[in-house]
């Protein structure tokens, strides 16, 4: 037992919707959707992490390179005994890099909407800095959330810093990107927020990051169906639809689909889908910035942008943002 690790705490209601309801909802609108975020069940979040190696998708090693090089202006910016609070916190790969640059930091604070995934990744964390307070939260991050105050009198004076890696806000539309940086704002209390951003770039290159030669991401796509499959005994033939995922200039970002290649009907939860050769069913969208149209989200949002990191062929940012 580590005796820096807090127990899990649960902050918000894990089940505001079910797979099955968001299925059985999106396949009767037109067009067809699923959100994203049913994505990351156990293969797909093992199918994203391998998505993050592929020589096509720049984002995670820019970003990576990104914290490496500028972690001691981060820290800097960050001050001392800070409570870190990160959203979706993913394999904490990326915290580290923060966690060893930071002045004496107080705790971290990692929020995940899978506990069991959570509780897993944060015991290597503990062992690792075990002068480190580690109070894992299990909650819905887009969801209006109050982050508790830590216990005993020194911790409950850090400040925090909020951190939000990997472009994930790309995921939301930009109204409810622009709601989320709010809400992340008000539970940080009066502290910044450390977030990874992909930039607006050639469309060729953006296209290539979504469709990798290796076809894994059309595999974390199709995961959708296998995962209906799984879960809830439909009947999708993966090989009836194609993984679609061009680039809209015009709106600046990656839209992607599953495309039925011919007429067919499926079986979900007693009811049956029909689809039109050619249907898309909408799965997800990936929104790429300007710095500036960023900064100007931000600023909208009530942050005050006070740095911001890029590399030299500008593919990814890093900003930093301090609440107004
Ligand atoms: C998690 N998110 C930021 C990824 C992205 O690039 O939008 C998800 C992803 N979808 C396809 N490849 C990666």
């Amino acid at each position: 037992m580590d005796t820096n690790l807090a127990r899990l705490e649960i902050v918000t209601p894990l089940e505001a919707e079910s797979f099955a309801d968001c299925l059985l909802s999106g396949l009767r609108k037109t067009p067809k959707e699923i959100a994203c975020k049913y994505f990351y069940d156990e293969a797909g979040s093992r199918l994203f992490d391998a998505i993050c190696e592929l020589p096509e998708y720049y984002q995670t090693r820019t970003e990576v390179a990104l914290l490496r090089r500028h972690a001691l202006e981060i820290a800097a910016l960050m001050g001392p005994g800070i409570e870190i609070v990160e959203f979706g916190a993913g394999s904490l790969r990326k915290v580290r890099i923060l966690l060893d640059a930071a002045q004496k930091p107080r705790a971290y604070t990692p929020l995940d909407i899978s506990g069991d995934y959570l509780q897993g990744v944060v015991h290597a964390l503990a062992a690792d800095y075990p002068a480190l307070h580690l109070r894992p939260l299990v909650g819905d991050f887009t969801l209006p959330l109050e982050i508790p105050a830590l216990s005993g009198q020194e911790l409950n004076k850090s400040r925090r810093a909020g951190f939000f890696p990997g472009s994930t806000i790309g995921n939301f539309k930009p109204d409810a990107a622009m709601a989320l940086l709010r809400r992340m704002r008000a539970s940080l209390n009066g502290g910044g927020l450390l977030i990874g951003v992909d930039l607006v770039k050639d469309p060729l290159r953006l296209h290539a990051a979504y469709n990798d030669a290796a076809g894994v991401t059309a595999l974390f796509n199709k995961n959708l169906l296998a995962r209906a499959n799984r879960e809830l005994g439909a009947d999708f033939d993966l090989d009836g639809f194609a993984h679609y995922a061009p680039y809209n200039p015009a709106a600046h970002r990656i839209e992607m689909y599953l495309v039925s290649l011919r007429r067919q009907s499926v079986n979900l939860c007693g009811q049956r889908f029909d689809f039109a050769a050619g249907e898309p069913v909408h799965t997800e969208d990936s929104h790429k910035y300007t710095i500036e149209s960023f900064r100007e989200m931000a600023c909208r949002a009530g942050f005050n942008p006070r740095a911001v990191w890029t590399d030299e062929a500008r593919l990814f940012s890093v900003h930093w943002l301090e609440s107004r």
